[in-house]
């Protein structure tokens, strides 16, 4: 048995040195060393010994499999460097060569819709000013002329912080602190993030305003309706008229809510215009004496305009998008639109 094994050993260390690649390698170690190779078969000769035959033989025939597994194991690392020299010599790794191109991002519909809205108004002089997203009851509400009563108050479009301070639902608590701040003539832009308690296809609890002020002395709604006329050709293309329709805003008398002739079907009517031909894009007005008065400025001095537009509106009637959903989303199929 000792020599069989012996003759195992021989032939399987003569075929593993031939072996050309670790693939057959392997088919060779099955051959010999697996469950039901050559040296398994052998091993259950063992059972045929006598007892007192049998520890020495098969102590024997282990020390010839041990050498046969060393021996796989050697050959299995000559084949191995072997092949990793010819791969070393055949494939060659640039490193100094560039490495894929990143995919390019772009900024959000909303900030680029925002950027081109304060583009377009600080050429007619216009700079922007900022302020808190939380807001005392008086900045937010009582300074604008909203009575305590008014429905806007009420706790279903506000989100109350405590009883004296709210989220603020509009960017015009900026202007009040403006005008609280700076001389007339005043002309600023607010664009910023506001809070209503309102959810649905064209509302967001949280969405973006940009408002304008212009304060000085004699100021007309003829100021005001030819900044608007100007701001929708620069935004909406030259063909686009603009239509002011009376309205009531508490911190603007007379107010107007500003309409669009719809620039996807060019005012002849369609789904996204309602087949009216225009779109409502925002509100506008002269600024309240209780406005110019509460911040601090003489109302028979002074007297100013104010608007406003929503940024997410701006930009779902420019670009076509019918759920104000798809901005917050974070769906890079659909931002990647905008590049
Ligand atoms: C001051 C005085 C007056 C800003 C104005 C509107 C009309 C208006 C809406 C547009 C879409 C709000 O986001 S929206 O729903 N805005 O209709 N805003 S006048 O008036 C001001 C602001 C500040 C001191």
């Amino acid at each position: 048995m000792q020599k069989k094994a012996k003759l195992i050993l021989t032939e399987a260390k003569e075929a593993f040195e031939k072996s050309p690649t670790t693939k057959l390698l392997y088919d060779l170690k099955v051959k010999y060393l697996g469950k039901q190779g050559l040296f398994s078969e052998l091993m259950k000769g063992l059972g045929k010994l006598s007892k007192e035959d049998r520890p020495q033989v098969g102590k024997e025939v282990n020390i010839v499999k041990n050498e046969l597994e060393s021996a796989y194991q050697v050959r299995l690392q000559q084949l191995d460097d072997l092949e990793m020299n010819k791969k070393l010599q055949t494939e060659h790794l640039d490193l100094t060569l560039p490495g894929p191109d990143a995919p390019r991002g772009n900024q959000h519909p909303l900030t680029q819709t925002m950027q081109e809205i304060v583009g377009i108004l600080s050429k007619i002089g216009f700079t922007v000013r900022t302020g808190p997203l939380i807001e005392t009851d008086w900045y937010n509400f009582e300074a604008l002329n909203i009575p305590k009563d008014h429905p806007a108050r009420d706790m279903q479009d506000t989100f109350y912080i405590d009883d004296t301070h709210v989220l603020r639902t509009h960017t015009s608590p900026v202007q009040i602190h403006t005008m609280q701040d700076e001389k007339p003539p005043i002309r600023i832009l607010s664009p910023g993030s506001v809070f209503r308690c309102d959810a649905d296809v064209t509302h967001s609890p949280n969405f973006y305003q940009i408002e304008g002020l212009l304060i000085d002395k004699d100021v007309s709604m003829a100021h005001l309706k030819g900044t608007i006329s100007f701001f929708v050709k620069q935004y909406f293309g030259t063909k686009i008229k603009t239509r002011f329709r009376p309205s009531f805003f508490p911190f603007t008398e007379p107010s107007a809510e500003v309409d669009c002739s719809c620039p996807q079907c060019n005012g002849k009517g369609c789904r996204i215009c309602s087949h009216t031909g225009w779109i409502e894009i925002g509100g506008s007005g002269l600024v309240h004496p209780n406005v110019i008065k509460s911040a601090g400025l003489d109302s028979d001095e002074f007297t100013g305009y104010a608007f406003g537009f929503g940024v997410e509106r701006m930009a779902m009637i420019k670009y076509g998008v019918d759920d104000i959903r798809l901005f917050n989303e974070n769906d890079v199929r659909f931002l990647g639109q905008f590049n």
